[in-house]
């Protein structure tokens, strides 16, 4: 037995779906404009996680160009039925809701390959799946209401799929708005069917500090469905400020082998009650059943530091996602951390042995292109990330450096400009689309930089050669100070800034490692 630490799966992990087949336990979360999209881990235990895989992993499976920051692939759903696995999503460009719309693939190993999209006719976000018991397939998912009573009021919809005709065939049913009277957001539904009848899970609140879980009943898939008396069942939202464990919600259910039931959930860690620079982070929660309900962390009404995992003998393995020492250290090309913008990290970059080599782009980071940008998710909150670049390769007014990024609006980086008399270095600061570059003088010629992000809690540093040449306030950079839904990366960036690149950037050596075991921001 050992006891899992939350979060399992820390960093930005938002909106986690889980299903079970036979002993294996897989996950997807959302990946917004990072690909590769949909990460697919995969346990034995509830407790060491492992990627198998990414769902959005080819080429042209979908259309990212020109989709901004905080759009993308949002909440999936994975189950399996009818003996294959199945994932929803929806890729949303907040700018042009003409594009992207609810999707369904399909595979027979979670590993891949996963089949091309097909799309769903039907508006809304946090598309859901699940299976009745003639093998029946039943869609449902949010959207706005047609006719709200208030501002942000959300319904939850379901219809039938016909996996012949590749369609939502039959007559749609709104089955729910909402626990609360007034209530935001209620989304990212799931049905189950346990025991004869049909539950409903459904966030509420929307993502932030007020997100909640609600729960009804039903005995035909298609409703009516009862609300629990007790709704919402879960939240932190009365904890208040002083929770370090802000906005827990968005939960997905699960059955072990020994009939024991538990949750994932998403949730964030703010030191001081309100900004969570890691983003949205999954947890897992303890769930019994009670008068035919369930109940989340029961006896406790929160999300545990650690849950007791009976049946679970081992660490992490290495490999996994989890804030394990064994993580630490280099960055390999292979390792599945790494993630590019709008386009997979093979079609902006060369693998070449142990290095990246990264292809100058005209793009930059301020605008929603493909840049030349290669990045992983921040873990930890105590961790140092360096990076040794190889910028014999720089063309002369071409660019490279590190960046911690919120997005195009929001990030920090330090760089090294080729000029016709040698290296410069740079810093630049953006907030909010305000930017401050600045020139920090020339550099002795090398073709190696040494360039770092630490952070420490809120307190980011970015250094040259050891030396502080940023500092950066996490508290600016969460998606709580500038929206959006995503937490902060760390990652190299190479541009010519609009004129025709030539050069490239190899990253010699990229490590991360948190600065003290167990990594957490509490
Ligand atoms: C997700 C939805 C949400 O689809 O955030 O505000 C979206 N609510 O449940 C992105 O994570």
């Amino acid at each position: 037995m050992i006891a899992v630490a939350n979060p399992i799966l820390p960093g930005c992990h938002p909106d986690p779906s889980i299903c079970r087949v036979g002993e294996w336990y897989y996950l997807v979360t959302s990946t917004f404009e990072y690909l590769p999209g949909l990460p697919v881990l995969r346990s034995r235990d509830l407790a060491g996680w492992e990627t198998v895989g990414h769902v959005i992993d080819r080429p042209g499976m979908l259309d990212f160009e020109g989709i901004g920051s905080s759009g993308g692939l949002y909440a999936p759903t994975i189950r399996h039925g009818r003996g294959l696995f199945w994932v929803v999503c929806t890729l949303v460009d907040r700018e042009d809701p003409t594009r992207g719309g609810n999707f369904l693939v399909t595979a027979s190993d979670p590993a891949g390959p996963w089949s091309d999209p097909v799309m769903l006719d039907v508006a809304g976000i946090d598309p859901s799946i699940v299976f009745d018991d003639e093998g029946r397939v039943w869609l449902h998912g949010t959207r706005l209401a047609p006719d709200p009573e208030w501002h942000d009021q959300t319904e939850v919809w379901v219809q039938e799929y016909s996996p012949d005709r590749r369609v939502l065939v039959g007559e749609e049913h709104v089955i729910w708005r909402g626990a609360v009277h007034g209530t935001v957001w209620a989304e990212g539904p799931h049905l189950y069917r346990i025991d004869g009848s049909w539950y409903l899970l459904a966030a509420e609140g929307g993502t932030e500090f007020h997100h909640a879980v609600s729960v009804a009943r039903a005995d035909e898939v298609t409703g009516p469905y009862l609300g629990n008396r007790a709704n919402p069942v879960f939240t932190h939202r009365h904890l208040g400020r002083t929770s370090d464990v802000i906005g827990a919600g968005h939960a997905d259910l699960v059955q072990a082998p020994d009939g024991s039931w538990f949750a994932v959930m998403l949730a964030m860690r703010a030191d001081d009650g309100h900004h969570y620079p890691l983003g949205r982070e999954t947890f897992l929660c303890p769930v019994a059943w009670e008068d035919g309900w369930p109940v989340f962390a029961p006896g406790e009404g929160r999300l545990p530091d650690t849950v007791a995992i009976p049946w679970a003998t081992e660490e992490a393995p290495a490999g996994s996602w989890q804030p394990d020492d064994r993580v630490a250290g280099v960055v390999e090309p292979a390792d599945p951390r790494w993630t590019a913008l709008r386009a997979l990290p093979a079609e902006v970059a060369v693998a070449d042995g142990d290095s990246w080599r990264l292809p100058v782009r005209a793009g930059t980071l301020h605008e929603p292109s493909t840049p030349a940008f290669l990045g992983v998710r921040q873990q930890h909150a105590d961790v140092d990330v360096r990076c040794v670049l190889d910028v014999h390769g720089l063309a002369e007014r071409e660019r490279a450096g590190v960046v911690l990024r919120q997005s195009e609006r929001d990030h920090v980086a330090v760089a090294v400009t080729r000029t016709q008399d040698g290296l410069r270095l740079s810093s630049e600061r953006c907030f909010g689309g305000d930017r401050e570059h600045r020139d920090l003088g020339a550099l002795s010629e090398a073709n190696e930089v040494e360039l770092a992000v630490s952070g420490r809690g809120y307190d980011y540093v970015l250094r040259h050669a050891g030396a502080d040449v940023l500092t950066a306030d996490g508290r600016e950079l969460d998606a709580s100070s500038t929206g959006g839904f995503l937490g902060l990366w760390v990652g190299v960036y190479a541009t010519s800034v609009g004129a025709p690149p030539r050069g490239d950037v190899r990253i010699a050596r990229f490590t991360y490692a948190p600065a003290r075991s167990g990594g957490g921001a509490r």
